[in-house]
Protein backbone atom coordinates (compact mmCIF):
# COMPACT_ATOMS: atom_id res chain seq x y z
CA UNK A 1 0.00 0.00 0.00
CA UNK A 2 1.07 3.97 -0.81
CA UNK A 3 2.92 5.45 2.49
CA UNK A 4 1.17 8.05 4.00
CA UNK A 5 1.56 11.68 3.19
CA UNK A 6 1.69 13.86 5.69
CA UNK A 7 -0.53 17.04 6.22
CA UNK A 8 0.26 19.57 8.96
CA UNK A 9 -2.88 21.67 9.53
CA UNK A 10 -1.92 24.89 11.93
CA UNK A 11 -4.86 26.41 14.04
CA UNK A 12 -6.20 23.08 13.83
CA UNK A 13 -8.92 24.04 16.76
CA UNK A 14 -9.90 26.77 14.88
CA UNK A 15 -13.71 26.65 12.68
CA UNK A 16 -11.71 26.10 10.07
CA UNK A 17 -9.38 23.59 11.08
CA UNK A 18 -12.61 21.35 12.62
CA UNK A 19 -14.58 21.82 9.41
CA UNK A 20 -10.95 20.53 7.20
CA UNK A 21 -9.76 17.86 9.40
CA UNK A 22 -12.68 15.24 9.00
CA UNK A 23 -12.55 15.76 5.11
CA UNK A 24 -8.78 15.47 4.95
CA UNK A 25 -8.65 12.10 7.12
CA UNK A 26 -11.57 10.57 5.07
CA UNK A 27 -9.54 11.16 1.84
CA UNK A 28 -10.76 14.39 0.17
CA UNK A 29 -7.95 15.75 0.29
CA UNK A 30 -5.57 13.55 -1.31
CA UNK A 31 -7.81 10.87 -2.72
CA UNK A 32 -9.40 7.61 -1.71
CA UNK A 33 -5.91 5.67 -2.03
CA UNK A 34 -3.86 7.99 -0.44
CA UNK A 35 -3.55 7.42 3.48
CA UNK A 36 -2.72 10.25 5.69
CA UNK A 37 -0.72 11.10 8.74
CA UNK A 38 -1.68 14.09 10.13
CA UNK A 39 -0.15 17.03 12.55
CA UNK A 40 -2.03 19.22 14.79
CA UNK A 41 -0.36 22.47 15.56
CA UNK A 42 -1.91 25.02 17.91
CA UNK A 43 -0.74 27.60 20.78
CA UNK A 44 -0.63 26.28 24.27
CA UNK A 45 -4.20 26.75 25.31
CA UNK A 46 -6.12 25.54 22.08
CA UNK A 47 -3.70 22.09 22.28
CA UNK A 48 -7.04 20.32 24.51
CA UNK A 49 -9.33 21.52 22.40
CA UNK A 50 -7.31 19.74 18.93
CA UNK A 51 -6.81 16.80 21.50
CA UNK A 52 -10.71 17.06 21.47
CA UNK A 53 -10.64 17.28 17.50
CA UNK A 54 -8.16 14.28 17.89
CA UNK A 55 -10.18 12.21 19.76
CA UNK A 56 -13.36 12.67 17.23
CA UNK A 57 -11.38 11.84 14.46
CA UNK A 58 -10.08 8.47 15.70
CA UNK A 59 -14.05 8.03 16.64
CA UNK A 60 -14.35 8.28 12.79
CA UNK A 61 -12.26 5.01 12.74
CA UNK A 62 -11.27 6.58 8.87
CA UNK A 63 -9.40 3.99 6.94
CA UNK A 64 -7.01 5.81 5.54
CA UNK A 65 -6.09 7.55 8.63
CA UNK A 66 -2.70 6.91 9.28
CA UNK A 67 -2.07 8.70 12.43
CA UNK A 68 -2.71 12.07 14.43
CA UNK A 69 -0.07 14.04 16.38
CA UNK A 70 -0.69 17.54 17.76
CA UNK A 71 2.26 20.04 19.16
CA UNK A 72 3.16 23.52 19.59
CA UNK A 73 6.13 23.13 18.03
CA UNK A 74 6.35 24.44 14.64
CA UNK A 75 9.38 22.55 13.89
CA UNK A 76 7.61 19.50 15.11
CA UNK A 77 4.36 19.78 13.20
CA UNK A 78 6.38 20.40 9.80
CA UNK A 79 9.08 17.47 10.01
CA UNK A 80 8.61 16.10 6.84
CA UNK A 81 5.52 17.47 5.91
CA UNK A 82 3.77 16.58 2.53
CA UNK A 83 1.00 19.28 2.39
CA UNK A 84 0.75 22.33 4.59
CA UNK A 85 -2.39 24.14 5.51
CA UNK A 86 -1.79 27.03 7.43
CA UNK A 87 -4.74 27.98 8.60
CA UNK A 88 -4.19 29.61 11.84
CA UNK A 89 -3.74 33.55 11.93
CA UNK A 90 -4.06 36.72 14.28
CA UNK A 91 -7.15 38.15 13.32
CA UNK A 92 -7.80 41.99 12.87
CA UNK A 93 -8.73 43.15 16.59
CA UNK A 94 -10.94 46.54 16.92
CA UNK A 95 -8.45 49.61 17.19
CA UNK A 96 -5.58 47.85 15.38
CA UNK A 97 -3.82 49.23 12.56
CA UNK A 98 -2.08 47.44 9.48
CA UNK A 99 1.13 47.34 10.49
CA UNK A 100 -0.29 46.05 14.23
CA UNK A 101 -1.67 42.81 12.21
CA UNK A 102 0.96 42.37 9.71
CA UNK A 103 3.37 42.40 12.46
CA UNK A 104 1.66 40.30 14.81
CA UNK A 105 1.48 37.55 11.16
CA UNK A 106 5.05 37.75 10.92
CA UNK A 107 5.47 36.58 14.28
CA UNK A 108 3.28 33.37 13.11
CA UNK A 109 4.04 33.25 9.53
CA UNK A 110 8.12 33.79 9.66
CA UNK A 111 8.62 30.85 12.40
CA UNK A 112 6.53 28.94 10.35
CA UNK A 113 8.09 29.16 7.21
CA UNK A 114 11.51 28.72 8.66
CA UNK A 115 9.77 25.58 10.17
CA UNK A 116 8.85 24.69 6.77
CA UNK A 117 12.30 25.79 4.82
CA UNK A 118 14.33 23.18 8.07
CA UNK A 119 12.34 20.11 7.75
CA UNK A 120 9.75 20.02 5.23
CA UNK A 121 9.39 17.26 2.73
CA UNK A 122 11.42 17.50 -1.02
CA UNK A 123 7.32 17.72 -2.44
CA UNK A 124 6.37 20.21 0.19
CA UNK A 125 2.87 22.16 -0.80
CA UNK A 126 1.67 24.94 1.01
CA UNK A 127 -1.75 26.47 1.22
CA UNK A 128 -1.93 29.90 3.36
CA UNK A 129 -5.60 30.39 4.48
CA UNK A 130 -4.87 32.70 7.49
CA UNK A 131 -5.31 36.19 6.64
CA UNK A 132 -4.02 38.18 5.11
CA UNK A 133 -3.65 34.82 3.15
CA UNK A 134 -1.11 36.59 0.28
CA UNK A 135 0.82 38.54 2.62
CA UNK A 136 1.57 35.92 4.81
CA UNK A 137 2.34 33.30 2.47
CA UNK A 138 4.78 35.69 0.95
CA UNK A 139 6.22 35.89 4.52
CA UNK A 140 6.55 32.25 5.49
CA UNK A 141 7.99 31.75 1.72
CA UNK A 142 10.67 34.80 2.43
CA UNK A 143 11.95 32.45 5.33
CA UNK A 144 12.51 29.12 2.79
CA UNK A 145 14.74 29.70 0.89
CA UNK A 146 15.52 26.25 0.26
CA UNK A 147 11.75 25.47 -0.88
CA UNK A 148 10.89 26.45 -4.66
CA UNK A 149 8.85 29.49 -4.56
CA UNK A 150 6.25 27.97 -6.30
CA UNK A 151 5.18 25.25 -3.33
CA UNK A 152 3.81 28.62 -1.87
CA UNK A 153 0.38 29.48 -2.46
CA UNK A 154 -2.70 31.10 -0.83
CA UNK A 155 -6.23 30.92 -0.77
CA UNK A 156 -8.80 32.37 -3.30
CA UNK A 157 -10.56 29.46 -4.42
CA UNK A 158 -13.21 30.31 -1.78
CA UNK A 159 -13.69 33.97 -3.84
CA UNK A 160 -13.45 31.49 -7.24
CA UNK A 161 -16.25 29.57 -5.95
CA UNK A 162 -18.24 32.31 -4.64
CA UNK A 163 -17.73 33.69 -7.94
CA UNK A 164 -19.02 30.60 -9.69
CA UNK A 165 -22.35 30.32 -7.31
CA UNK A 166 -23.48 33.93 -7.86
CA UNK A 167 -23.23 34.04 -11.35
CA UNK A 168 -24.79 30.55 -11.90
CA UNK A 169 -27.63 31.79 -9.63
CA UNK A 170 -27.95 34.87 -12.08
CA UNK A 171 -28.11 32.76 -15.12
CA UNK A 172 -30.14 29.97 -13.88
CA UNK A 173 -27.55 27.18 -14.67
CA UNK A 174 -25.64 24.38 -12.92
CA UNK A 175 -22.47 25.60 -12.14
CA UNK A 176 -21.05 23.24 -13.89
CA UNK A 177 -21.85 24.81 -16.91
CA UNK A 178 -19.45 27.99 -16.46
CA UNK A 179 -15.70 27.35 -16.94
CA UNK A 180 -12.59 29.60 -16.72
CA UNK A 181 -13.73 31.73 -13.78
CA UNK A 182 -10.81 33.65 -12.62
CA UNK A 183 -10.23 35.25 -9.34
CA UNK A 184 -7.56 37.85 -9.79
CA UNK A 185 -5.56 40.10 -7.26
CA UNK A 186 -5.67 39.91 -3.08
CA UNK A 187 -8.14 38.24 -1.28
CA UNK A 188 -9.83 40.92 0.13
CA UNK A 189 -11.92 43.22 -0.96
CA UNK A 190 -10.23 44.85 -3.62
CA UNK A 191 -10.22 41.35 -5.64
CA UNK A 192 -11.57 40.90 -9.21
CA UNK A 193 -13.40 38.12 -10.02
CA UNK A 194 -13.13 38.02 -14.02
CA UNK A 195 -16.84 37.42 -15.57
CA UNK A 196 -15.25 39.00 -19.22
CA UNK A 197 -12.93 35.62 -19.16
CA UNK A 198 -14.84 33.08 -17.52
CA UNK A 199 -17.35 31.18 -19.89
CA UNK A 200 -20.79 29.78 -20.64
CA UNK A 201 -22.63 27.56 -23.11
CA UNK A 202 -19.57 29.14 -25.57
CA UNK A 203 -19.42 32.45 -24.91
CA UNK A 204 -18.60 35.07 -22.12
CA UNK A 205 -20.37 35.10 -18.48
CA UNK A 206 -20.06 38.69 -18.89
CA UNK A 207 -22.10 38.82 -22.17
CA UNK A 208 -24.46 35.78 -21.10
CA UNK A 209 -25.44 38.27 -18.28
CA UNK A 210 -25.62 40.89 -20.45
CA UNK A 211 -25.82 43.59 -17.41
CA UNK A 212 -22.93 45.68 -17.06
CA UNK A 213 -24.86 47.49 -13.98
CA UNK A 214 -25.22 43.92 -12.02
CA UNK A 215 -22.12 42.51 -13.09
CA UNK A 216 -20.35 45.84 -11.31
CA UNK A 217 -22.48 47.28 -8.49
CA UNK A 218 -24.01 43.69 -7.45
CA UNK A 219 -21.62 40.93 -8.90
CA UNK A 220 -18.28 41.87 -7.80
CA UNK A 221 -19.27 43.66 -4.12
CA UNK A 222 -21.52 40.64 -3.42
CA UNK A 223 -18.40 38.21 -4.05
CA UNK A 224 -15.87 40.62 -2.36
CA UNK A 225 -17.68 40.69 0.46
CA UNK A 226 -19.47 37.64 0.98
CA UNK A 227 -16.68 36.85 3.95
CA UNK A 228 -19.07 39.82 5.73
CA UNK A 229 -22.43 38.44 4.41
CA UNK A 230 -21.53 35.82 6.54
CA UNK A 231 -20.78 36.64 9.90
CA UNK A 232 -23.60 39.07 9.79
CA UNK A 233 -26.14 36.03 9.37
CA UNK A 234 -24.54 33.36 11.07
CA UNK A 235 -22.49 35.11 13.53
CA UNK A 236 -19.44 33.53 12.88
CA UNK A 237 -17.11 33.45 9.51
CA UNK A 238 -17.25 31.34 6.80
CA UNK A 239 -16.05 27.64 8.12
CA UNK A 240 -17.25 24.50 6.04
CA UNK A 241 -17.07 26.81 2.52
CA UNK A 242 -13.41 28.05 3.45
CA UNK A 243 -12.73 24.57 4.50
CA UNK A 244 -14.26 23.16 1.34
CA UNK A 245 -12.39 25.37 -0.93
CA UNK A 246 -8.93 24.54 1.06
CA UNK A 247 -9.60 20.78 0.06
CA UNK A 248 -10.90 22.24 -3.84
CA UNK A 249 -7.56 23.75 -4.25
CA UNK A 250 -5.41 21.48 -2.65
CA UNK A 251 -7.08 18.41 -4.87
CA UNK A 252 -6.71 20.40 -8.04
CA UNK A 253 -3.05 21.27 -7.18
CA UNK A 254 -2.13 17.40 -7.20
CA UNK A 255 -4.50 15.54 -9.32
CA UNK A 256 -4.94 18.68 -11.94
CA UNK A 257 -7.38 21.19 -13.66
CA UNK A 258 -7.81 22.95 -16.50
CA UNK A 259 -8.91 26.10 -15.06
CA UNK A 260 -8.92 27.76 -11.70
CA UNK A 261 -7.94 30.25 -9.38
CA UNK A 262 -4.84 30.18 -6.79
CA UNK A 263 -2.89 32.83 -5.28
CA UNK A 264 0.47 32.40 -6.81
CA UNK A 265 4.35 33.88 -6.81
CA UNK A 266 3.97 35.88 -9.80
CA UNK A 267 6.53 35.58 -12.60
CA UNK A 268 5.44 39.03 -13.81
CA UNK A 269 2.90 37.77 -16.05
CA UNK A 270 0.15 40.38 -16.83
CA UNK A 271 1.92 43.12 -15.55
CA UNK A 272 1.68 41.49 -11.51
CA UNK A 273 5.44 42.58 -10.17
CA UNK A 274 7.27 39.44 -9.83
CA UNK A 275 7.91 38.01 -6.63
CA UNK A 276 3.78 39.42 -5.36
CA UNK A 277 1.83 36.51 -4.32
CA UNK A 278 -1.44 37.32 -6.44
CA UNK A 279 -4.29 35.22 -7.65
CA UNK A 280 -4.38 34.16 -11.20
CA UNK A 281 -6.02 31.55 -13.59
CA UNK A 282 -3.93 28.34 -13.47
CA UNK A 283 -4.20 25.32 -14.49
CA UNK A 284 -2.56 22.41 -12.89
CA UNK A 285 -0.71 19.62 -14.77
CA UNK A 286 1.11 16.58 -12.87
CA UNK A 287 1.12 18.22 -9.58
CA UNK A 288 2.62 21.53 -11.06
CA UNK A 289 0.48 24.76 -11.13
CA UNK A 290 1.26 27.01 -13.92
CA UNK A 291 -0.23 30.70 -15.05
CA UNK A 292 -2.68 30.28 -18.01
CA UNK A 293 -0.77 32.80 -20.70
CA UNK A 294 -2.16 34.78 -23.51
CA UNK A 295 -5.40 35.97 -22.19
CA UNK A 296 -6.71 39.46 -23.29
CA UNK A 297 -7.19 41.84 -20.67
CA UNK A 298 -9.75 44.23 -21.21
CA UNK A 299 -9.76 47.91 -19.91
CA UNK A 300 -12.72 47.62 -16.98
CA UNK A 301 -10.72 44.26 -16.26
CA UNK A 302 -6.91 46.13 -15.99
CA UNK A 303 -8.17 48.90 -13.56
CA UNK A 304 -9.62 46.48 -11.27
CA UNK A 305 -6.44 44.03 -11.40
CA UNK A 306 -4.07 46.79 -10.73
CA UNK A 307 -6.10 47.78 -7.89
CA UNK A 308 -5.95 44.91 -6.25
CA UNK A 309 -2.19 43.98 -7.16
CA UNK A 310 -1.45 47.71 -6.00
CA UNK A 311 -3.20 46.73 -2.34
CA UNK A 312 -0.38 43.53 -2.74
CA UNK A 313 2.09 45.79 -3.40
CA UNK A 314 1.14 48.16 -0.75
CA UNK A 315 1.21 45.07 2.15
CA UNK A 316 4.35 43.80 0.48
CA UNK A 317 6.02 47.03 1.18
CA UNK A 318 4.67 47.49 4.39
CA UNK A 319 5.89 43.83 5.66
CA UNK A 320 9.14 44.97 4.30
CA UNK A 321 9.57 47.97 6.02
CA UNK A 322 8.60 45.89 9.21
CA UNK A 323 11.44 43.47 8.56
CA UNK A 324 9.43 40.80 8.29
CA UNK A 325 10.23 39.66 4.64
P1 LIG B 1 -10.41 30.60 14.47
O1 LIG B 1 -10.10 31.80 15.28
O2 LIG B 1 -11.62 29.79 14.74
O3 LIG B 1 -9.16 29.60 14.55
C1 LIG B 1 -7.85 30.02 14.41
C2 LIG B 1 -6.99 29.06 15.22
O4 LIG B 1 -5.62 29.38 14.95
C3 LIG B 1 -7.19 29.17 16.72
O5 LIG B 1 -7.52 27.89 17.24
C4 LIG B 1 -5.85 29.66 17.22
O6 LIG B 1 -5.52 29.12 18.49
C5 LIG B 1 -4.91 29.16 16.15
N1 LIG B 1 -3.62 29.83 16.09
C6 LIG B 1 -3.34 31.13 16.33
N2 LIG B 1 -2.02 31.34 16.22
C7 LIG B 1 -1.45 30.16 15.91
C8 LIG B 1 -0.11 29.74 15.68
N3 LIG B 1 0.92 30.60 15.80
N4 LIG B 1 0.11 28.46 15.37
C9 LIG B 1 -0.91 27.59 15.31
N5 LIG B 1 -2.20 27.92 15.52
C10 LIG B 1 -2.46 29.19 15.81
O7 LIG B 1 -10.36 31.09 12.95
P2 LIG B 1 -10.97 30.39 11.65
O8 LIG B 1 -12.37 30.80 11.47
O9 LIG B 1 -10.64 28.94 11.68
O10 LIG B 1 -10.13 31.13 10.51
C11 LIG B 1 -8.75 30.93 10.35
C12 LIG B 1 -8.16 31.93 9.38
O11 LIG B 1 -8.71 31.77 8.09
C13 LIG B 1 -8.42 33.40 9.75
O12 LIG B 1 -7.20 34.12 9.58
C14 LIG B 1 -9.42 33.83 8.71
O13 LIG B 1 -9.37 35.23 8.48
C15 LIG B 1 -8.99 33.04 7.53
N6 LIG B 1 -9.94 32.88 6.43
C16 LIG B 1 -9.45 32.88 5.16
C17 LIG B 1 -10.24 32.69 4.06
C18 LIG B 1 -9.68 32.68 2.68
O14 LIG B 1 -10.48 32.60 1.75
N7 LIG B 1 -8.37 32.77 2.44
C19 LIG B 1 -11.71 32.50 4.21
C20 LIG B 1 -12.11 32.05 5.59
C21 LIG B 1 -11.36 32.69 6.72
O15 LIG B 1 -11.91 33.95 6.99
Amino acid sequence: SKAAVKVTVTGAAGQIGYALLFRIASGQLLGPDTPVRLSLLEIPPALKAAEGTAMELDDCAFPLLAGIDITDDAKHAFDGVNVALLVGARPRTKGMERGDLLEANGGIFKPQGEAINAGAADDVRVLVVGNPANTNALIARSHAPDVPAERFTAMTRLDHNRALSQVATKLGVSVSEISRMTIWGNHSATQYPDLFRAQVGGRSAAEAVGDDAWLRDTFIPTVAKRGAAIIEARGASSAASAANAAIDHVYDWVHGSDWTSMAVVSDGSYGVPEGLISSFPVRCVDGQWQIIQGLEIDEFSRERIDASVGELAEERDAVRELGLI
